[in-house]
């Protein structure tokens, strides 16, 4: 792991590959979340923050190709200081440094919103693949280390890929992956060398609190053995940085955008490819404007802490280990850390010793949240009939929120 900030001035070095070998370097990163919300506070500042840092790295390091695979932006109409955002940083990158780069949408993404001017974009090398009647013919990147072809598919729900490529048989997401893959062109590049860039929920990973979850009481994940044949696969979706299987890499979000993730180091991957498609990755971290901690202790303790400058400021959340009331926790830890989101009594809401009540409800998905709530009101489980209709329900619910002006 490299750390941006300790390296200014880094110039960038192959890792494993000789000097000299015709390498193919890119970099993969994913889940921007552009113009999300954090407990109400606006992450743009934040954002901007680790983007400058990141087309540092680029300037640096000069890659033949920079991949963005998905969840651009955080919600379908995105705020216009995010669009600011990301129009500021594709200009730097494509247009400035001239790297080419390709995004694909996730399932925050409007692909229509996304898709626009992506012909045009493509001519300048901002190769923005939002619609799943796009993916097949592969991109081919030619330079002084040869030919690549790269794939990429965005998200999309099981239901428009079926629609889309008139497949009846696509029921879910793996059958969905089963689908597209089938109709994309197989790459004839000299080299044979290819990348898959998609978004989805590859069996085995680790999730966050911070993903939306892509099925209401379905299976969203794809089995790793569908992504057999490429040289390297790009991924987005889980926002932890992860490896599931050989080739197959999160990059992991931008930022950390839950308070499950204050242990995560989030980077992006700085990938070497030789000419036979052995890929070296390095992951590259930055520094965050303000870190998203969790502090635990007596509320008394806490205040007299003496914190530093910058984790004075960051985003925290307090678990408080003091028994009984206390009068305006939250006024009295912001006056030492003007940015404790979330406090959390430890001792409340639990060890009453009913059976069945140390629950954690945070981790429990709206499908169990229902049917829990359902029992404990009527005294009877959901009848099947009934956890169809509700599945049904939620996910309309979803889609129409997904197009909703917010
Ligand atoms: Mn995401």
């Amino acid at each position: 792991m490299i750390c941006w900030a300790e390296v200014s001035g880094w110039r960038f070095t192959p890792n494993t590959l000789q000097r000299g070998d015709p390498i193919l370097r890119f970099i993969h990163t994913a889940d921007w979340h552009l113009g999300r919300l954090f407990h109400g506070v606006h992450l743009t500042e934040d954002q901007a923050h680790i983007l400058q840092q990141f087309t540092d790295l680029v300037r640096q390091s000069k890659p033949d190709l920079v991949i963005v695979a998905g969840d651009i932006y955080d919600r379908a109409v995105p705020p216009p200081d995010a669009v600011a955002l990301l129009n500021d940083t594709v200009s730097e990158i494509v247009l400035g440094l001239k790297v080419p780069m390709l995004m694909i949408a996730g399932n925050h993404d409007s692909p229509e919103r996304l898709g626009f001017g992506s012909a045009l974009l493509s001519q300048q090398q901002l190769h923005m693949i939002s619609d799943v009647g796009q993916v097949g013919t592969p991109i081919r990147f030619e330079g002084s280390h040869g030919t690549v072809d790269v794939i990429g598919i965005p998200y999309a729900e099981p239901a428009v890929v079926r629609e889309r490529l008139g497949d009846e048989a696509v029921k879910d997401h793996s059958l969905a992956m089963r689908a597209i893959l089938g109709a994309v062109k197989k790459p004839r590049g000299k080299s044979g060398r290819s990348i898959l860039v998609t978004h989805a929920f590859v069996a085995g990973g680790k999730v966050s609190d911070s993903e939306r979850p892509l099925s209401i009481g379905g299976a969203e994940s794809v089995p790793r053995s569908k992504f057999a044949g490429f040289d390297y696969v790009a991924l987005g979706h889980l926002h932890r940085p992860q490896t599931v299987g050989p080739k197959l890499h999160y990059s992991g979000s931008l930022l950390k955008y839950s308070f499950s993730e204050a242990e995560h180091t989030k980077s992006v991957k700085l990938v070497e490819m030789d000419t036979k498609g052995s890929c070296s990755v390095q992951e590259v971290s930055f520094s965050p404007l303000k870190d998203v901690r969790r502090i635990k202790g007596h509320l008394k303790r806490i205040l007299e802490e003496q914190p530093g400058r910058t984790a004075k400021n960051d985003y925290l959340m307090v678990s408080l280990l003091d028994k009984g009331a206390i009068l305006d926790a939250m006024g009295k830890l912001r006056e030492v850390y003007p940015n404790v989101l979330h406090i959390e009594r430890s001792h409340l809401g639990s060890g009453d010793g009913a059976p069945g009540r140390n629950i954690d409800h945070r981790r429990m998905s709206d499908e169990e949240l229902f049917s829990a709530f359902f029992t404990e009101v009527t005294d009877g489980d959901l009848t099947s009939e009934q956890r169809t209709s509700y599945v049904e329900t939620v996910s309309a619910m979803r889609r129409d929120e997904r197009e909703a002006d917010k």
